[in-house]
């Protein structure tokens, strides 16, 4: 078939699964790319004191990886401006996060620009184009007004916001504008694609046709829903190896005939940590015969440093988590273990599988892999239970979990004692349901759907 390019805003050479590096796009690209003999081309995460547009290339098996270094203006305004204040926040319906400057959407323009300028050299006729997520949004459009007339995808890993909030955007008609210079635009869910159609009719007066194409600005886009599955054969070798056969056993020594929730997050205020820090205090305070039997375990990751909510989220967490600690705690029982380090990819396998709960709780997410990960490392014969909030992408497809709103905290604190009471074979029955979903949609599934749509597009 014809040669993919895959174009995404950082680029991490396919990896072993092993440690692997943490975000969900990363896993998924891997897990595409070492399906194609193609390119991988995006920002190398180096910063260099100007801006050359020097391309290194590297290969990766049949992986051909293209890395170009930004310079500091770029990281400031294109990466922690408009892609992380403006964007990510709005796209997760928090306005009152989203930062809009001018500076940051030049920039946003200009590194869009750079990667067009570098790309389309490499381009063979025939090659197939597929560019991931909200920071590459005008790449198109740069494309095309170079010169490449290949087919071009987009696929946006994060909700697309509703109507009402995009217009709070000043640039709102531009970027949509921008997407029309695709073939094909996915989304993770209905609901994205449905906001989205939404907006075009709506808002720009455009049209949607029975086929599921989308016309505005005098051009035509197939638009459709495309849930990103999990690496599966890839995260199953990994929960059976050594690494995570070891971390269960030791997660389950430390157990101490207690039970664990756990919870594994980027530390990101769309996940909704300190709602669910509460919602599990509300549980303990409702639930005498809880305390000391149970321990809440959330990994979150730091991620954008750079980027003040980040920080702020950060000090909240270890407050918040600080103070149920101190009111609950006793000699030897901590109700939340609060750890900010990374783990390895096969580490998580083992300290999911040790999980009587899997407390997955974003206040809005694309899709959320973690959900699906938890799900995957469960022993079929004694299976923990999922809850998981409305808000996630996953849950269009995730019914048999226990499905929760992370904003309601009663709600939530009665579906965790609901999951730790839960008999076995309701567990088992919930979980193969699942589990056969997860098989029939993995990551392999996502790829090919989404390539045959651009094909046909
Ligand atoms: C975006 C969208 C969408 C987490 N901590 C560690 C670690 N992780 C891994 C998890 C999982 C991945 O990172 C997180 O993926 P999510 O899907 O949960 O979330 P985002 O990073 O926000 O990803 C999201 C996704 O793109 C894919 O389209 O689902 O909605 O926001 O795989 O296991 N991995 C390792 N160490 C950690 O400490 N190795």
């Amino acid at each position: 078939m014809a040669r993919l390019i895959v174009v995404s805003n950082r680029v991490q050479p396919p990896g072993d699964g092993g440690e692997g590096s943490v975000g969900g796009l990363a896993m998924a690209l891997a897990a595409a790319l070492r399906e194609h003999s193609g390119v991988w081309f995006g920002w190398s995460g180096q910063i260099t004191p100007e801006y050359t547009g020097q391309i290194s290339m590297q290969r990766s098996g049949d992986v051909t990886v293209a890395t170009v270094d930004l310079e500091e203006q770029d990281r400031q305004e294109y990466y922690n401006g408009y892609a992380n204040r403006t964007l990510w926040p709005l796209f997760h319906y928090r306005v009152d996060l989203s930062a809009y400057e001018r500076s940051f959407s030049e920039g946003y323009g200009r590194v869009n620009a750079r990667f067009a300028e570098a790309l389309a050299p490499l381009v063979a006729e025939g090659d197939v184009i597929w560019v991931h997520d909200y920071h590459l949004i005008p790449l198109a459009r740069e494309l095309r007004a170079r010169g490449v007339n290949n087919r071009i995808g987009f696929f946006l890993h994060i909700p697309w916001p509703s109507r009402r909030l995009l217009v709070t955007l000043p640039d709102h008609q531009e970027l949509v504008e921008a997407l029309f210079d695709y073939d094909l635009i996915g989304f993770q869910t209905e609901d994205s694609a449905g906001a989205f159609r939404d907006y075009v009719t709506g808002e720009i007066e455009g049209e949607m046709d029975d086929e599921g194409r989308a016309r505005a600005f005098g051009r035509t886009a197939q638009v459709g829903a495309f849930p990103i599955g999990l690496d599966i054969e890839n995260f199953e070798a990994a929960a059976h190896g050594e690494v995570a056969l070891a971390e269960y056993e030791r997660m389950v020594a430390s157990l101490n005939g207690r039970e664990m929730i756990v919870g594994v997050d980027r530390l990101d205020y769309s996940k909704g940590l300190e709602e669910r820090f509460l919602a599990y205090e509300q549980v303990l305070e409702d639930h005498e015969a809880l305390r000391e039997q149970v321990f809440l375990l959330q990994i979150a990751t730091p991620s954008r440093e750079e980027v003040d909510a980040y920080q702020d989220l950060r000090a909240r967490l270890d407050a918040v988590s600080g103070r149920i600690n101190g009111a609950f705690a006793t000699v030897d029982w901590v109700p939340i273990r609060y750890v900010n380090r990374a783990y390895r990819r096969d580490e998580l396998a083992g300290v999911y599988r040790a999980a009587k709960i899997g407390l997955v709780t974003p206040l809005r997410d694309g899709m959320n892999l973690v959900a699906k990960e938890y799900i995957a490392a469960q022993d079929p014969d004694d299976p923990g239970v999922l809850v998981l909030s409305q808000f996630a992408g996953a849950s269009e497809q995730m019914g048999q979990a226990l499905i929760v709103n992370p904003f309601d905290r009663a709600q939530v604190a009665e579906a965790i004692a609901a999951g730790l009471s839960m008999p076995k074979a309701e567990r088992v029955a919930r979980w193969r349901e699942l589990m056969d979903g997860l098989r029939a949609s993995d990551v392999n599934a996502w790829r090919e759907a989404f390539v045959r749509a651009l094909m046909q597009s």
